[in-house]
């Protein structure tokens, strides 16, 4: 059973990126009963949701001349542009309805700054720390176990960053889908293992 230095980050369980979503990852739905279940083990839970403005620089959109999946040049390193999703109270936004987590104790909301994209729930595209671990170190917690969508982008960022700042990670992969761009699940997976991130599956977690 995780204990109270245990923290389960649920990442971006929202419309968007569920099947018929702006940016839907496939079979995205199926991580919400996984999730929903593993989140009543966890004493300290964190949701965050992806929350851009309308005319977010990670949108092909505000490119012109650009199409969703290419990658450009911003001034913070390269950026996939996005189909426009997650926009700021839009239903898109929103966290999955079938989402039982009534005892999260923060949403966190990232990606606002229109020049400047997160993937990461621990720090913004160009470094920019977002507090997020020192809220969980404030509360005790020494290990985070991330999960939610997509696997291969925001869990993964999320999950190496947590590493970064020097908290035991785990990744829990049933509990997560990907998007899986040009081997970017290889890659994401690649990068974990190497930064001494952890993956197991919802049962594996004692
Ligand atoms: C995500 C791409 C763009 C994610 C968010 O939640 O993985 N991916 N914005
Ligand atoms: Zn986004």
């Amino acid at each position: 059973m995780p204990s109270t230095t245990d923290c389960l980050i649920v990442v971006d369980v929202q419309n968007d990126f569920l099947p018929g979503g702006a940016l839907a990852v496939p079979a995205g739905d199926e991580v919400v009963p996984v999730v929903n279940a593993l989140a009543a083990r966890f004493s300290s839970v964190v949701l965050t949701q992806d929350w851009h403005p309308a005319d977010h620089r990670s949108f092909a959109a505000a490119h012109p001349g650009r199409a969703p999946f290419d990658t450009v040049e911003l001034p913070y390193g390269p950026q996939v542009l996005w189909p426009v999703h997650c926009v700021q109270a839009s239903p898109g936004a929103a966290l999955a309805a079938d989402l039982a987590v009534p005892h999260a104790f923060v949403i966190l909301r990232k990606g606002a700054n229109r020049f400047v994209d997160s993937y990461s729930a621990f720090r913004e595209a160009d470094g920019t720390d977002t507090g997020l671990a020192a809220l969980l170190s404030a509360r005790g917690i020494t290990r985070v176990h991330v999960c939610g969508l997509a696997t291969d982008f925001c869990v993964a960022w999320t999950a190496l960053d947590a590493r970064a700042a020097g908290f035991e990670t785990v990744l829990v992969d049933d509990a997560s889908r990907a998007i899986d761009l040009d081997g970017s699940l290889a890659a994401a997976r690649a990068r974990l293992e190497a930064a001494g991130v952890v993956t197991l599956d919802a049962e594996e977690i004692a």
